[in-house]
């Protein structure tokens, strides 16, 4: 008779925690990619959210005029561009060009003891999960979906948060085609380099300028993952994302997260303290992310 032997459980909650030659790559290159981290029952949780908000915005679309057809019965990675197919990148930008919903199946994302675990060899047991985060519907053929070349610092230069960490997971597979990561190896050390509000996409999004652009055309690493893949890069680490030129949305979610001890950028919005070995009993619940309160307190 043959036994499975279980898997000690210290074993199976330290998923996610980063090797040496990882942490190595990732010290000396700014990015690590962590093929297939989550599975697809791990991610289901946040597509489920975002299946609530496209409802929402399928019916307020509909309630307008604006489309005949909500596109219930299409899959996941179609309805939105669907929805969107006939309409302006106006209308998709009254969206916002990221969303940032508090639904539940957020959290349960945000939360995942393997991301955490990543973050965790990082930066140490004591993680702040920073109030950005951002759920990117990067619909096919809408200007706004392609993100130029930029520092996330640009974003928020005067914080004093070092590093911030971001956990980039597409929720379909990220290809050239659809526009997947791309990242300038070696710039996450770098100062915060001169940057602009680019005028072209309606996004206002920021942009590095001038000769940096384009050394950073030649110096692209494209980075194609399949879903629940996750890249890991700081702030510092120059990156964009080029149009989606599939049928499909591109869905992907940016996490950050960042040691406590640092500035929590509350002009940013408010995060929570996602793990603590010196304060297990104040690591926020899905109860104080959903009342926007950053630690429990009860
Ligand atoms: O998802 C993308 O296309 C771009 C992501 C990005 O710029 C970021 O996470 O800071």
């Amino acid at each position: 008779m043959t036994y499975r032997t279980p898997l000690p459980f210290h074993a199976a909650t330290e998923i996610g925690t980063l090797d040496e030659a990882t942490k190595a790559f990732y010290d000396r290159e700014g990015y690590a990619i962590l093929p297939a981290l989550l599975s697809d029952a791990e991610l289901e949780p946040a597509r489920q959210a975002m299946r609530i908000k496209v409802d929402q915005i399928a019916d307020e679309l509909a309630a307008d005029g604006l489309i005949t057809e909500t596109y219930a019965a299409e899959p996941f990675e179609l309805r939105l561009a669907k929805i969107f197919g006939h309409l302006t990148d106006a209308e998709f930008l009254k969206y916002g060009r990221s969303w940032r919903d508090r639904i539940p199946g957020y959290f349960e994302l945000m939360t995942n003891p393997k991301i955490l675990n990543a973050v965790e060899s990082l930066i140490g047991p004591e993680i702040f999960s920073n109030p950005v985060y951002n759920v990117r519907p990067k619909v096919p053929k809408v200007a706004a979906g392609a993100v130029p070349w930029h520092q996330d610092k640009s974003y928020w230069p005067d914080a004093n948060s070092n590093p911030v960490i971001t956990v980039w997971i597409p929720l379909v597979d990220a290809t050239l085609e659809n526009g997947c990561l791309q990242v300038w190896p070696r710039t996450h050390k770098a100062q915060v380099y001169d940057f602009h509000q680019e005028d072209y996409s309606g996004t206002g999004y920021y942009e590095i300028s001038g000769e940096l652009l384009v050394k950073a055309k030649r110096a692209a690493v494209p980075l194609p993952v399949s879903a629940g893949t996750a890249i890991l890069f700081n702030d510092r680490c120059i990156h964009m994302s080029t149009p989606n030129n599939s049928n499909h949305v591109r869905w992907s979610v940016d996490l950050r997260y960042q040691p406590t001890d640092q500035d929590p950028m509350p002009q940013h919005g408010v995060g929570f303290l996602a793990r603590s070995q010196a304060h297990p009993a104040r690591v926020a619940t899905m109860a104080d992310w959903l009342a926007e309160r950053p630690e429990h307190v009860g």
